[in-house]
């Protein structure tokens, strides 16, 4: 038997009188449980309500810019089943209303056209209309919105894949400014600032190498997308140093040099194999778990940064590592790196550490989901009861991670590990 349920606006959260601006279904539409009905924007945050039930559309109670709070009716949906007359929705996930939802980093291969993502992160649209985007493979930032202040609509979504189109949006890494009152916290953002710097003072231009060029791409699209946290800690590596110093005398004939690089490749796949969940990769909504251990590490080059990749790292010794990373390192700074060499890879070291510097916040190599930074070792006055004091080499530790994938007890953990296995090397072996 048909029965009209009224749908509510279930909990959400803290937030009352919130604006409803995109009603998804019209009287007469046939929804599934879970299909979004309409869509609510705080000054937070994109949320949209989708259908508890499935059911018939027979009355719609809310307009645009209507201000509804929890228990709100939103609209009447007739249900082949009998329950109770009201049903609240739960809320999807919301997205931020300046930089909404990052999708996961995906190979748009299927679309037949790659999306960028980092244009795609930005665009003004909320959750159910990304979900449609991904779906038919559109770019959501090469859309402009015909919704208030430029919002993405479902309509733009569907005319865009119909062919229909809509014409080009700023892309994310030129200046988009952002629908009013929908910036971060409320502040709009502004365009690029263009200057005419010749007005203060002699310049010269200096266009940026191709590597830079493809490097500043990908270093923008990782940092936009991926919800980046760093954590900071600290290796104890008294002991591990005289111990390096003792192997390249000894392999002073070989003409390998061991820095303190290799070492920390063998201590991150240690550490990668306790904690399985950053050697992997977001897949949709799945982790891809990987059981393999390719380390890449950053590379300074006259042409820019560059990450080669060493393979199954767990199966090589440290003379072996360091022969390998100083070929490849020649190599990228040749500009002689294959892009096999550079492919691969399930964690990234990048080291400063002869360079300088205590701590910095390594941007993730995506679609890793960590990375791990090194600055300089320095001799640090350590105590354990607070009495007596002694000098301990110190090596910081700064990694950064995906918090979409890791949480902060997992990333406190896994410093922890990597620092104490640095600290004595026998833990490689547990
Ligand atoms: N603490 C103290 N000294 C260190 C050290 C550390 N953590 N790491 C290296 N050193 C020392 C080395 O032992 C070496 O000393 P000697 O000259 O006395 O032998 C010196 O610093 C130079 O080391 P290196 O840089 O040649 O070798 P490496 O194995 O540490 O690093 C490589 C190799 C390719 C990673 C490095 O040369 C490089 O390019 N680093 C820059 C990476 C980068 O740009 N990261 C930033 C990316 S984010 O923008």
């Amino acid at each position: 038997m048909s029965n009209a349920i009224d749908i509510k606006v279930p909990d959400i959260g803290d937030f009352s009188d919130v604006p409803v601006i995109e009603i998804f279904v019209k009287v007469g539409d046939t929804v599934k449980a879970e299909d979004p009905l309409v869509s609510l924007e705080s000054d937070k945050a994109t949320m949209d309500v989708p259908a508890p039930l499935s059911g018939v559309v027979q009355a719609i109670t809310v307009k645009l810019g209507d201000k509804v709070s929890e228990g709100s009716v939103i609209l009447s949906l007739a249900t082949g089943d009998a329950p109770a007359a009201t049903a609240a929705a739960a809320p999807a996930a919301p997205a931020t209303a300046a930089a909404p939802t990052a999708a996961p980093v995906r190979d748009a291969a299927s679309t037949g056209s790659a999306i960028d993502e980092a244009a795609f992160a930005l665009a003004y649209a909320g959750p159910a209309v990304r979900k449609l985007a991904r779906e038919l493979g559109v770019d959501l930032g090469k859309l402009k919105g015909s919704g208030e202040h430029g919002r993405i609509v479902r309509a733009d979504v569907e005319s865009f894949a119909k062919g229909g189109g809509a014409a080009a949006a700023p892309t994310a890494g030129k200046a988009t400014p952002a629908p009013a009152g929908g910036g971060v916290g409320g502040i709009d953002l502004l365009p690029w600032p263009k200057v005419d710097f010749a007005k203060f003072g002699p310049t010269e231009r200096k266009e940026l190498s191709r590597i830079k060029k493809i490097s500043a791409a990908n270093l923008h699209r990782n940092w936009v997308v991926i919800p980046h946290v760093t954590t900071h800690d600290e290796a104890d590596i008294t002991d591990l140093e005289p111990f390096r110093v003792q192997m390249n005398k000894e392999l002073e004939k070989s003409g390998v040099k061991i820095s303190m690089l290799p070492f920390m490749m063998k201590a991150a796949v240690a550490t990668l194999k306790k904690f399985p969940e950053f050697n992997a990769s977001l897949d949709g909504d799945a982790l891809v778990l990987k059981n393999y251990w390719h380390i890449g590490f950053a590379a300074d080059t006259p042409n820019g940064l560059m990450v080669p990749v060493i393979r199954d790292v767990d199966k090589k010794t440290v003379p072996d590592i360091a022969k390998e990373m100083g070929e490849l390192a020649k190599s990228a700074r040749d500009g002689k790196l294959k892009p096999d060499q550079m492919s691969g890879g399930t964690f990234t070291i990048s080291s400063l550490g002869g360079i300088g510097g205590i701590y910095f916040t390594p941007i993730i190599n995506a679609p890793e989901v960590a990375i791990m930074g090194v600055c300089k070792s320095y001799w640090k006055q350590h105590s354990a009861d607070g009495k007596s004091y002694t000098s301990r080499l110190t090596l910081p530790l700064s990694l950064s991670w995906d918090h979409r994938v890791i949480d902060g007890a997992a990333a406190a953990r896994f410093n922890v590990h990597f620092a104490n296995v640095l600290a004595d090397l026998r833990r490689v072996l547990f």
